[in-house]
């Protein structure tokens, strides 16, 4: 996943960098959605992927040890396609069972690859089964669902969609990021209250037309980027892991990072994750402010 999530930096660099050299007359547009550009995902490498004889793709498989006979259980991550090819759900299976299934979010962010990987989130020995999707645009948007695995799967973690965690201007979202000159803007949690000041670097703007530089110091429309990485970490060193996701705030475009979002989720009473911290960041990944959730 890293290896990708460098790929679009390194892209929304290159973006970034003809930006600034070459647009030093125009005006910055109030905000700039992130733009679908193919960034590859995994699975991709294939030319003639592996299909069922329901037309349904194999994009990976892995071992887990089966509960029944102690033998090795091979558990295959499937994707149903609709007629142009759109991904439609990925399901996991051992053999004709199914053992999961996970919807396209209404959207459609995900785009076909998707990767398993297996960990011990809650310490009792068992591995859970860790999906991770991703969105194609230079956001890097990924999402994450963790099963319990044995008789039942349960999903323990669950980031449908993380765009359901950015924001943009738009009145339901959960943070606002406001500008408020002299190289500053506001980055406010509306249903926590948490809230911080980021710092803007001057050098990151170097190049840009004085005249447009102060209007969009005032004004322009910074937005909170999906999650786009999830680090899983024992924190409190209690056998137990912790999930941190790690969301972007934008200044003008990507990767124009002016600070970070990151929530911390830990497993309840329920063996659920659910979020017990909530931090804000700068963009050299100094603490500004933090809040038990
Ligand atoms: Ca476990
Ligand atoms: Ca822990």
């Amino acid at each position: 996943m890293n290896k990708l999530l460098l790929i679009g930096a390194g892209l929304g660099l290159l973006i970034t960098v003809g930006l600034l050299s070459s647009g030093s007359g125009s005006m910055f547009p109030a905000a700039i959605p992130p733009v679908s550009a193919p960034i590859s995902v995994p699975d991709d490498g294939a030319a003639e992927p592996k299909r069922n004889e329901q037309g349904e793709r194999l994009l990976q498989s892995i071992t887990l040890p089966d509960e029944e006979n102690g033998a090795a259980a091979q558990i295959d991550l499937l994707l149903e396609q609709g007629a142009t090819g759109e991904p439609l759900r990925w399901s996991l299976r051992k053999g004709e069972a199914v053992l999961a299934v996970l919807e396209q979010p209404d959207d459609g962010v995900y785009g076909a690859g998707a990767s398993l990987e297996t960990k011990d989130l809650d310490g009792d020995g068992r591995l859970e089964v860790l999906v991770y999707r991703y969105n194609t645009g230079t956001s890097g948007a990924v999402g994450l669902t963790a099963f319990q695995t044995g008789v039942v799967w349960k999903p323990i973690f669950a980031v449908d969609n993380p765009f359901d965690y950015a924001a943009s201007d738009s009145p339901e979202d959960r943070f606002r990021v406001t500008p408020t000159g002299g190289f500053k803007a506001q980055l406010t949690d509306v249903q926590s209250g948490l809230t911080a000041m980021l710092p803007l670097d001057p050098k990151t703007y170097e190049g840009m037309d004085e005249q447009d530089l102060q209007k969009w110091l005032n004004h322009i429309g910074t937005w909170v980027d999906p999650m786009i990485e999830y680090t899983i970490t024992d924190l409190d060193q209690d056998g137990k892991q912790e999930i941190v996701t790690k969301q972007p705030v934008i200044g003008f475009s990507h990767p124009d990072w002016i600070g970070f979002i990151e929530f911390t989720f830990g497993l309840g009473e329920d063996g659920v994750y659910e979020p017990v911290k909530e931090a804000f960041y700068d963009k050299d990944h100094e603490l500004l402010k933090s809040m038990d959730l």
